[in-house]
């Protein structure tokens, strides 16, 4: 082993450089006296993870002897973006590794860019589980978090003529040294076939038996926290041929097909679906959750056996998180594992099932609720599907005993969807089973308990618990801002806030101060400078760091008003070109900037892509407007393009139609970076206000109770002129491609608009008026800004984990001794 000392790896500039050195010339296979960035890249990884394996190893050991109850977190997505500043900071090495490149003639920074993004998830709910794992190593808490190895992560957007096509995101191309591969740790994981009848030692039971087999092999990644020892474990399955099960021998004769045949078994873990919406019951996806949750649980109830011999002791040990319903049919296997092969009998498996599952929803819409088709599930997984029926039959029997001969409401709240198409409703098996159902928001829980679930929280309230979301501040301060981060510190007089959120209240007393405004300003400046050259080497448009920089980086959704923005730009445009120019000096100059992907499938996202594109192509080549209004759209928007984007916004946008937001995570990573928020009262940004006032923020829109009746009333009455004339302008060909925008503005006008753009259109240009106003008051907008980054602690991830670990799974504590 490498730079080995005193049994550690050791940490000082020169051993590091050693490790690198050697890794450039056996990992890497290069000369140490000739390598490039993405060698050196490279190089620097693996001397890392050297001392990651060491601290995984120690942690892993010191959980296996104190045995604690673990929390296995499981979730078919994980946007875990960049490593490497990631663990440098965390094992807190970052320093020495930009000091060893440097003797090397290397920059860090230069150096770390080498790096792609992990993107094996969609959006909102995948970061979030990943930031989750950054606390929950943080916070010494015992975890492991399970998914898949998907080969391809979200596809790449690229763009042409302003259209958004997808492309392949082959991640593993150039290697992923950040994990290790488990051959040995590998499961066989059975599909399809049938179910028979048995009788062992004199009872009767069931037997699975199996048509397909695929092994499932172990790809470790390890989780450092930040200012501990502990490093805990994501484990991601990747689907390989299975060499041990025989289903009709080699003897066929064809040995070339067959061999063909188990090589596509490797497909289901191909790739991530790029849908966040909709759900459809498509045969590959069910195989990618059942893989997974089987793999898990086999691996799971291995652990659990090596140190116990009764399953009586499994809920003292063992939490399983369910994120959102994806991995809801680890529910079904437990029970499965705990009948048919442990023979524990029904009710004491049944019992043990509703004390170990709890489940988080991510979703406001009942449409975005998984159902998968009876006929799907009874092929793939044939015994599951009785195992379901059964808990249905059972919950039915109790609940016609609680509410009585209610048909409409039994039926709604069968797990069973009666129909043409009979489904089975993910959600409420998960309602069901689990001890806890947590929504992310306030809002959210009032709307589950209200709207989603209304039948559920009557029956059973005491299962309803919120945990608002939370981001870490490690990589969203310290990694991806660190002149920000040194000058919090600097202010505070301690890192401490880098572990305890809590403490950026200390900054309050500070925001008025000018010394503080003026830094504040200067990293924020440089921050603006460093994304300016970006858009222009990206995009080839000059703008200017002075100018607001206004910023809207989410997924595409109509929900989302990506195209309300689009509107207010193309309004802003229009008074610019119509007014005197000797009143032009008076706009405060902006740059609007758009970044997020639209589901492949999502017609009218991507026409909201191209309308961007569009409003864009026109408004910077106009020799009117110059540097008064730039309209930028960021390609491909990922995790390390939001580390760059938001440590320079000034103002960002969440405005959604009050109601679908389900918490918002993103509002969070931008405030704790003093950009000001222009929101709706949706979601988490609810619990924002109370943090920062409604004074440091720029809120407009209608409110959650008045949504239905604006909607119910049918086409607004109070849409305001100008929005009449800016859809206008797109319907009539202002912008071009007349006829492929016609559909989007119908979605507008003649009855529709059901996200009440034209309902909001008023009060969203008086916010801009406002934040324009704002901005001009330098001293007022810094202090702003500042108070923003101090009210962010609450949105710590750290602070949504401590509340998990205690009120939902039951968890302590178990730090590593260093
Ligand atoms: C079933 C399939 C179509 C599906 C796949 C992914 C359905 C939903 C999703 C992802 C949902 C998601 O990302 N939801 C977001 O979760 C965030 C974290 O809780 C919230 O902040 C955000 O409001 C919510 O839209």
């Amino acid at each position: 082993m490498f730079g080995l000392m005193d049994g550690f790896l050791k940490n000082d500039p020169v051993s590091l450089q050693k490790d690198i050195l050697d890794h450039v010339e056996y990992t890497v296979a290069r000369s140490r006296f000739n390598f490039d960035d993405f060698e050196a890249y490279q190089a620097l990884s693996h001397s890392v993870r050297d001392r990651l394996i060491e601290r995984w190893h120690d942690t892993q050991q010191y959980f296996k002897r104190k045995d604690p109850k673990r929390l296995y977190f499981l979730s078919l997505e994980f946007l875990m973006g960049r490593s490497l500043s990631n663990s440098v900071i965390n094992l807190g090495i970052r320093d020495q590794c930009a000091d060893a490149l440097n003797q090397l003639g290397f920059e860090f920074e230069v150096v770390a860019e080498q790096e792609g993004d992990a993107a094996l998830g969609n959006g909102g709910l995948a970061r979030l589980s990943a930031c989750q794992m950054d606390s929950l190593a943080t916070l010494d808490f015992p975890a492991i978090g399970y998914g898949l190895r998907y080969q391809y992560g979200l596809f790449r957007q690229v763009i042409l003529d302003g259209f958004q096509h997808e492309q392949p995101d082959y991640w593993l191309n150039f290697g992923n040294p950040w994990e290790i591969e488990r051959v040995h740790v590998s499961y066989a994981v059975k599909f399809y076939g049938t179910v028979e009848e048995e009788f062992l030692n004199g009872e009767k039971c069931k037997v699975w038996v199996p048509g397909e087999m695929v092994e499932a092999v172990a790809y470790d990644n390890p989780i450092p926290g930040y200012g501990t020892r502990n490093t805990i474990n994501l484990r991601l399955w990747a689907a390989k041929p299975s060499g041990q099960y025989d289903m009709e021998s080699y003897n066929t004769g064809d040995y070339i097909n067959e061999v063909i045949n188990r090589q596509r078994a490797e497909t289901i873990s191909t790739v991530l679906y790029p849908d966040d919406r909709s759900y459809q019951g498509k045969e590959l996806r069910l195989k990618q959750q059942y893989f997974f949750v089987s793999a898990s649980l086999q691996d799971i109830i291995r652990r659990f056996k090596e140190a116990h011999n009764n399953f009586d002791d499994f809920p003292e040990k063992v939490a399983l998180q369910l994120n959102d319903t994806h991995p809801s049919l680890a529910i079904a296997e437990v029970m499965r594992v705990l009948v048919d092969e442990e023979r524990l009998g029904w009710n004491r498996a049944w019992d043990i099932v509703c004390t170990i599952f709890s489940f988080t929803t991510h979703t406001v819409l009942p449409e975005g609720l998984e159902k998968i088709p009876v006929d799907l599930l009874g092929s793939l997984l044939p015994r599951h599907l009785q195992i379901i029926y059964e808990i249905n039959s059972i919950f039915m029997d109790e609940l016609k005993k609680r509410i009585g001969l209610d048909y409409n409401r039994l039926s709604r709240m069968s797990i069973v969807e009666e129909g043409a198409i009979k489904n089975i409703r993910m959600a409420n098996l998960s309602l069901v089973c689990c001890h806890t159902v947590n929504g992310v928001s306030r809002v959210h829980s009032e709307l589950l308990k209200t709207r989603v679930f209304k039948d559920f929280y009557e029956l059973w309230p005491q299962k309803f618990q919120y945990k608002t979301n939370g981001v870490t501040q490690r990589r969203w301060i310290v990694v991806s801002n660190p002149s920000l981060c040194a000058l919090i510190s600097k202010w505070l007089g301690t890192e401490a806030w880098i572990r305890d959120a809590d403490l950026l209240t200390g900054l309050r007393e500070y925001a008025a101060d000018a010394i503080l405004q003026q830094e504040w300003k200067m990293v924020r400046k440089v921050n603006k400078m460093r994304l300016a050259e970006y858009i222009e080497a990206m995009s080839g448009v000059k703008v200017s760091a002075d100018a607001m920089f206004d910023v809207q980086i989410k997924r595409i959704h109509e929900y989302k008003r990506q195209l309300l923005n689009l509107l207010g730009i193309i309004h802003r445009y229009d008074c610019i070109k119509n007014m005197e120019k000797s009143n032009r000096r008076k706009v405060v100059p902006r740059v609007c900037i758009i970044g997020g992907k639209a589901a492949p499938g999502y017609e009218i996202a991507k026409k909201i892509i191209k309308l961007c594109h569009a409003v864009a192509e026109k408004i910077n080549n106009d020799s009117d407007v110059g540097d008064l209004l730039k309209l930028v759209f960021f390609p491909d928007y990922n995790v390390s393009v939001a580390e760059l984007v938001i440590p320079g916004s000034d103002l960002s946008q969440h405005i959604s139609t009050a109601g679908h937001e389900a918490s918002g995570t993103g509002s969070m990573k931008l405030l704790m970076n003093g950009c000001l928020l222009l929101a709706t009262a949706d979601g988490s940004t609810v619990e924002i206000i109370e943090e920062i006032g409604e004074d440091n923020m720029f809120l407009f829109g209608a409110k959650l109770h008045e949504v239905s009746a604006l909607r119910d009333k049918g086409p607004a009455t109070k849409v305001p002129l100008q929005f009449a004339r800016v859809v206008r302008m797109v319907r009539e060909g202002y912008f071009g491609f007349k006829d492929y925008f016609k559909s989007l503005c119908d979605t507008l006008e003649g009855g529709g608009d059901f996200y009440l753009l034209g309902n909001d259109f008023g009060s969203y240009l008086e916010a801009q008026a406002a934040a324009d106003k704002a901005f001009v008051d330098e001293e007022k907008w810094t202090q702003m800004s500042i108070l923003c980054t101090a009210s962010s602690g609450r949105f710590s991830s750290d602070r949504t984990i401590e509340e998990y670990a205690e009120k939902t799974w039951g968890i302590e504590p178990c730090k590593c001794p260093f």
